[in-house]
């Protein structure tokens, strides 16, 4: 791969070309100022771009045509691009890092259950402020094919909002309402697949070549067969296979690629008239004001025989094509990578070796998310540690998505590698985890469910909230006090520990005041197939009422969880830009890592037992911690030390300082106003 900007002489007389061909489309449209701007930017990420399109589509005897119609959109898209997010897009290139800041927290929700529609959200804007939100991702909102749409992932128009929310005007203003409240909308790209209802499918189902160039379609089993050899299901349960018989389709009748469920149907990337669409859309939600694109199903993006059909090199093209289109038309919107894949996977969608900087600029950390659930159930940090030492590193300009649950289900993503490092069997620990979790292990304080058991091969994975699994449920329902009490306690400790570690935490939607699972969805007949919506809740104004008082479940968990947020922002130690160390505490049961930026280090310490336990105080110097510690979660006060040890109350999480250092940020919560 190129890793220096190489304008080879047949390179540089395209752009050129290009250059001559489009300057009076610039010139007629836009002042001077921002043609210059457009010019530096597209000469900048030229190489990218060329690299990543020329590999992938090089061979065609259309790709000078190909290039040049690209450019014109893009062109296009920077033309329209509204005013004050061409602003933004500068700001933000002053502030590279501005997503990697120790105020970003993030909140995911359906609009209908988080606030009815749009309208709704942009009323509970003030709410979202007081939780401490920065960023806002709103689950899938265009319009989804009429029956069962996989919670919104089954689009017929990516371009209007679902009526019952409200429009894409509605959209357009809250996008601006929360920008000037300092939060930055995220929008799913839903770009693996359309609706078997949308146009595009519609029109390849009647034949039309230009469209069954969109789909991956087989006349007969022949392909198919051979695919399904080294092809996983996603969804084994309930859409088994990855290929469905489209009767009639074309004629005679089609088996067309759906990864996921029959009706979404798989786009075909190795046509660059899926590029343009795709591009297209990402300029129109970028226009609209969306400022992180969620790469949907990302690692699907292209097929290759006798593989898994996942994290093909040429999916890594295609992100480094849309980034540097995206750098050049709208800088302000990074990209965020939904990336469900084991660590080494994982970090090539943030980039490695010469794609530093040419891949997302975010990635969920399903790894870390899976192992806090981990080391809950079994109280031991062990296996935590473990994989965090051997996950790969994260290279400068990107961050992870530290979260504890989204709106799907938890796989153990552990690696088997890591499992045996520790003395586990690895099937029986995932075993023992879906038993855990649906409360079926004696002693369990857990309530979930099972998702997509697979009976062929004995895997499944669960879904449940965050106050089910962690044990609320199950100790309301028994009006037990003290249980009570832990289950709020491992709620904080999971949010101390993704708001303690670098990147962008992200929380629930309900997560922050305890809602426990619904089981309404099983009466709803679109839903009843689909248990992961037992984690996606609506929300619960009545039980947000209490969140200011703190002898409440709820006032409990929301102050606990404002002052975690607080805390982490009046640090600059949790920044994007620093080191993760994993630590081996001495004690199993204590989970500790540090931070290290700098001006300073911060040392996490997590007591993952019911019981108090201690750790030598010499940690801390380990840590590169000296003398005098403060906790940043305890208004100050070091953890007691007794006998050299420190002393850590049950379930309970500490962030430690030097006692001297003030690495306090300036904080500043809202962008300024324009007029
Ligand atoms: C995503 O998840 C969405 O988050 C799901 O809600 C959708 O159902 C799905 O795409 C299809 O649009 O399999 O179990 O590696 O694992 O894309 C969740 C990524 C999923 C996949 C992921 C997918």
């Amino acid at each position: 791969m190129h890793n220096v900007f190489v304008m080879t002489p047949e390179v540089r007389a395209a752009f050129e070309n290009v250059r001559r061909v489009e300057s009076y489309r610039l010139e007629g449209w836009m002042n001077p100022r921002d043609v210059d701007v457009f010019w530096l930017r597209f000469e900048r990420y030229f190489d990218d771009l060329h690299y990543a399109l020329d590999t992938l589509y090089g061979d065609r005897a259309d790709t000078l045509e190909q290039f040049g119609r690209l450019f014109g959109r893009m062109v296009q898209a920077y033309a329209e691009r509204p005013d004050p997010l061409k602003v933004l897009d500068l700001e933000r290139q002053f502030t590279p890092r501005w997503f990697q800041r120790t105020h970003m927290v993030g909140y995911t929700c359906y609009t209908d259950q988080f606030a009815g529609d749009l309208e709704g959200v942009r009323d509970r804007i003030d709410y979202l402020q007081e939780l401490g939100v920065t960023y806002l991702h709103l689950m899938p909102l265009m319009q989804p094919r009429p029956g069962p749409d996989d919670g919104g992932y089954a689009m017929v128009d990516f371009r209007r909002v679902r009526p019952d929310l409200g429009t894409i005007e509605d959209l357009k203003r809250l996008a601006v309402d929360l920008s000037e409240r300092g939060i930055t909308l995220c929008l799913d790209l839903v770009l693996n697949h359309v609706a078997r209802e949308h146009h595009w499918a519609q029109r390849a189902l009647a034949g039309e070549e230009r469209y069954l160039g969109y789909f991956h379609t087989f006349s007969d089993r022949s392909l198919p067969d051979a695919y399904e050899q080294t092809l996983p299901e996603v969804f084994p349960d309930d859409a088994p296979g990855n290929f469905t018989w489209v009767p009639g389709m074309a004629g005679q009748g089609r088996w067309v690629w759906t990864t996921f469920h029959d009706y979404q149907w798989d786009l075909n990337y190795s046509n660059p008239e899926v590029v343009h669409e795709i591009v297209d859309l990402m300029f129109f939600y970028a226009n609209l004001g969306a400022g992180v694109l969620r790469l949907d199903a990302a690692p699907f993006l292209w097929k290759r025989l006798d593989t898994n059909c996942q994290n093909q090199p040429e999916v890594f093209l295609l992100i480094q094509a849309f980034r540097a289109i995206l750098r050049v038309v709208a800088p302000g919107v990074i990209l965020k990578a939904e990336a469900i894949v084991p660590p080494d996977a994982l970090i090539r969608y943030l980039g490695v070796k010469s794609t530093v900087e040419k891949q997302c600029e975010l990635a969920y950390d399903n790894q870390r998310m899976a192992l806090l659930w981990s080391s809950l159930a079994t109280r031991k940090a062990t296996l935590i540690t473990q994989a965090l030492h051997r996950a790969p590193q994260l290279l400068i300009g990107c961050a992870p998505v530290n979260y504890l649950r989204n709106h799907d289900d938890i796989g153990w993503a552990m690696t088997n590698e890591d499992l045996v490092a520790v003395g586990e069997t690895p099937d029986l620990h995932r075993h023992f985890l879906n038993d855990f979790y649906t409360g079926r292990f004696p002693g369990s304080f857990a309530r979930g469910a099972l998702f997509q058991e697979n009976p062929a091969t004995g895997d499944a994975r669960v879904t449940g909230t965050t106050a089910s699994l962690a044990g609320l449920e199950t100790a309301l329902e028994h009006g037990e006090e003290s249980a009570v009490d832990r289950a709020i306690r491992r709620i904080l400790l999971l949010h101390a520990l993704i708001l303690g570690a670098g990147g962008i935490p992200v929380i629930h939607m309900g997560d922050e005041l305890g809602l426990t699972n619904d089981a309404t969805y099983s009466r709803d007949p679109q839903r009843a197939g689909d248990n992961r919506w037992l984690n996606r809740p609506r929300m619960d104004w009545q039980r947000a009422r209490l969140r200011h008082d703190e002898r409440s479940v709820p006032g409990r968990i929301f102050q606990g969880l404002t002052r975690l947020i607080e805390a982490r922002r009046r640090t600059s130690l949790f920044h994007g830009f620093g080191l993760f160390q994993p630590l081996w505490s001495g004690n199993d049961h204590v989970l500790g890592y540090a931070r290290k930026r700098p001006e300073g280090t911060v040392l996490v310490l997590a007591n993952l037992e019911e019981h108090p336990q201690t750790v030598e105080a010499a940690l801390t110097r380990h840590a590169g911690l000296s003398g005098e510690t403060r906790d940043l979660l305890s208004g100050g006060a070091p953890p007691p030390q007794r006998h050299g040890r420190l002393q850590l109350d049950a379930l309970s999480c500490r962030w430690l300082v030097d006692g001297s250092a003030e690495p306090l940020y300036p904080v500043r919560t809202d962008r300024r106003t324009r007029p």
